[in-house]
């Protein structure tokens, strides 16, 4: 199983909205990463610079570059617009980050 890390950034004052939002994550949305084949997910706040750091499993097969052409990715990212810096299709920007080290 391969492993992507990437971060998104929060915008100011906007961490305890983000971490609300996330524990009612909406069951559709959850469904479907799941059955894009996505394990794993856990996405962690860098407080100072509210620089979300997501890590997360693909299973081999995934169809994670699907995602954002699904109506509940859309929605999820039109409601969560006005807390992280967008494009302007509403999706969150985000910064690969190359694994630079791993001790298995
Ligand atoms: C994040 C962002 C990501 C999504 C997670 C669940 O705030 O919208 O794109 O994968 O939520």
């Amino acid at each position: 199983m391969e492993e992507i890390a990437f971060a998104m950034q929060l915008m100011p004052g906007m961490e305890a909205e983000y971490q609300r939002r996330h524990d009612a994550i909406w069951p559709e949305l959850s469904e479907a990463l799941g059955a894009a084949g996505i394990r794993d997910y856990a996405i962690y706040l860098h407080q100072e610079s509210r620089l979300l750091f997501a890590v997360q499993k693909r299973l081999p097969g995934h169809t994670a570059h699907d995602l954002p052409s699904l109506p509940i990715m859309q929605k999820w990212w039109a409601y969560m617009a006005d807390l992280m810096e967008t494009n302007p299709d509403n999706s969150p920007v985000v910064m690969p980050l190359p694994c630079v080290f791993r001790l298995m």
